[in-house]
C-alpha cells in the first residue's frame, strides 16, 4: 500500500479532537510499514506523535489492549507509551524525548540491550491481570496459514506476476515441512503460550545513550510464543543490511550479533523452558521465513497490506527475508551452539 496522502486540515482536525491546537508542524515520521505515523511540533514545545491506525486491525479489540498494556505497565513504574488520547481510527502518544530507534544496528551492544528489553516486557506482562488479551490479528505468526494465504495469492495472481517469482515458491515450498514445528508444539502445550509482543523488529524498541530503552508499537501485543519475539530480533537484529536491500551479496546474518541477542536475552528470560530453549535458534529461521512468506503474499495480492514506496518493494524484501534464511540455514550448527554455551 503506498502512503495515503493527508491534508493539514485534515490532520489538525484530527489533533483538535485532542485538545491540541498549538501545532507548528505536522509531519511523516519513521519508517514503520502499518499505521500512518507523524510527528508533532507545538507553540508550547510539547512534542507529539500522532497516528492513524490501519484498517488492518480490529481497531476496538486495538485500542483495549493499548489502554491495558500501558496502565499496567505504568503502574509498576515501566517506562512505556504515554497514551495522550485514543479515538479510533486517531490516537496520540507523548514523543519520547531522549530516545531514538533504527532500521539496522550497526554496534552488536545494541542487539543485547533490544534483546533485554523485549525480555524485560514479557516479563512485566506475565502478571497481567486477567482476561487474557485479545488476538487483534489471528494466528498472526501461524507459519501454516500465512503458507495457506501465500498460496491463495499465488493461485489468484491479481497482478501477473506469479511467474516472476518463481524462485522464490520453489525456496518457501522446499521449507514447508518445518514451517508448521512451532505451531504444532504450541497445540500440544509443548510450548507455553504467553504474553508477547509480536512484532520486536529493532525499530520497535526506543534506545536512550544511557542504554535505557522503552519498547514501542505495542499493537500486536497478545498471546503469542516468547519464540516469536526472539526468532523477529535474530531476523531484524543480526541483519547485515537493510529489509529492503537490493544488493543481496550484503544481506546476511551476522553471528556476533545472534550471540549479542543470546547474551542479552537468557539472563533476563529465565521463564523459557527447556523446549523453548532448544527452539531459540529454530525460531530466528522461521520467523524470518514467515515475514518473506507474507512479503511476497502482499507482492502477489498487489501490495495491499504494508505501505511500500515503489513496484517491486514488497519482492525486494522477500529477498531480503529468504537471503537472510539461507545464511541463518548455514550458521544453525554455530547458532545452536551458541545458545547451549549461554543456556548454561
Ligand atoms: P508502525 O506500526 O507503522 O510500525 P510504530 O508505532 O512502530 O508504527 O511507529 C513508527 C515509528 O515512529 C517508530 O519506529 C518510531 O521510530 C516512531 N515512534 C513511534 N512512537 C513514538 C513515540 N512515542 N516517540 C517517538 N517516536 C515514536
Ligand atoms: C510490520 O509495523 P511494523 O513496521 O513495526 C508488521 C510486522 C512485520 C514487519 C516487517 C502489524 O511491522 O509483523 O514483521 O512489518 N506489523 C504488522 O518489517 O503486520
Ligand atoms: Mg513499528
Amino acid at each position: 500500500m503506498s502512503n495515503r496522502q493527508y491534508s493539514q486540515e485534515e490532520l489538525r482536525s484530527a489533533l483538535a479532537g485532542f485538545g491540541i491546537n498549538d501545532a507548528t508542524d505536522v509531519s511523516r515520521y519513521g519508517s514503520g510499514h502499518i499505521n500512518d505515523t507523524f510527528k508533532v511540533e507545538t507553540a508550547g514545545g510539547t512534542r507529539y506523535i500522532l497516528q492513524r491506525v490501519t484498517d488492518i486491525f480490529d481497531k476496538d479489540v486495538l485500542k483495549e489492549n493499548i489502554l491495558r498494556v500501558t496502565a499496567h505497565l505504568k503502574a509498576k513504574g515501566v517506562k512505556t507509551l504515554e497514551v495522550v488520547g485514543y479515538e479510533n481510527p486517531w490516537r496520540v502518544y507523548r514523543f519520547l524525548e531522549g530516545y531514538a530507534s533504527v532500521d539496522l544496528i550497526t554496534d552488536p551492544k545494541d542487539a543485547a540491550i533490544a534483546a533485554g528489553a523485549f525480555a524485560s516486557f514479557q516479563n512485566d506482562l506475565a502478571d497481567l491481570p486477567a482476561p487474557p488479551l485479545k488476538a487483534v490479528i489471528p494466528r498472526f505468526h501461524d507459519t501454516v496459514d500465512r503458507l495457506r494465504l501465500l498460496d491463495e495469492a499465488a493461485a489468484a495472481d491479481v497482478k501477473g506476476r506469479r511467474a516472476s517469482v518463481a524462485k522464490e515458491l520453489a525456496f518457501i515450498d522446499a521449507r514447508r515441512g518445518e514451517a508448521a514445528k512451532i505451531v504444532k508444539m504450541m497445540a500440544a502445550g509443548e510450548i507455553p503460550e504467553r504474553i508477547t509482543h509480536n512484532d520486536t523488529k529493532i525499530n520497535n524498541v526506543m534506545m536512550a545513550p544511557d542504554g535505557s530503552t522503552v519498547v514501542i508499537d505495542l499493537d500486536t501485543t497478545m498471546p503469542g510464543s516468547a519464540l516469536y519475539d526472539f526468532g523477529d530480533m535474530v531476523r531484524t537484529s543480526s541483519a547485515a543490511a537493510a529489509e529492503d536491500e537490493k544488493d543481496l551479496s550484503k544481506v546476511y546474518s551476522k553471528k556476533e550479533y545472534f550471540e549479542a541477542l543470546v547474551a542479552g536475552y537468557l539472563p533476563k528470560a529465565k521463564f523459557l523452558t527447556e523446549a523453548e530453549r532448544e527452539n531459540l535458534a529454530f525460531s530466528g529461521r522461521l520467523i524470518t521465513l514467515t515475514i518473506g512468506i507474507r512479503f511476497l503474499t502482499d507482492y502477489l495480492a498487489g501490495d495491499t497490506y504494508f505501505h511500500t514506496a515503489y513496484d517491486d518493494h514488497n519482492l525486494v524484501r522477500c529477498r531480503t527475508q529468504l537471503k537472510m534464511v539461507e545464511s541463518m540455514e548455514a550458521q544453525a550448527a554455530e547458532y545452536e551452539e551458541i545458545v547451549r554455551r549461554f543456556g548454561k
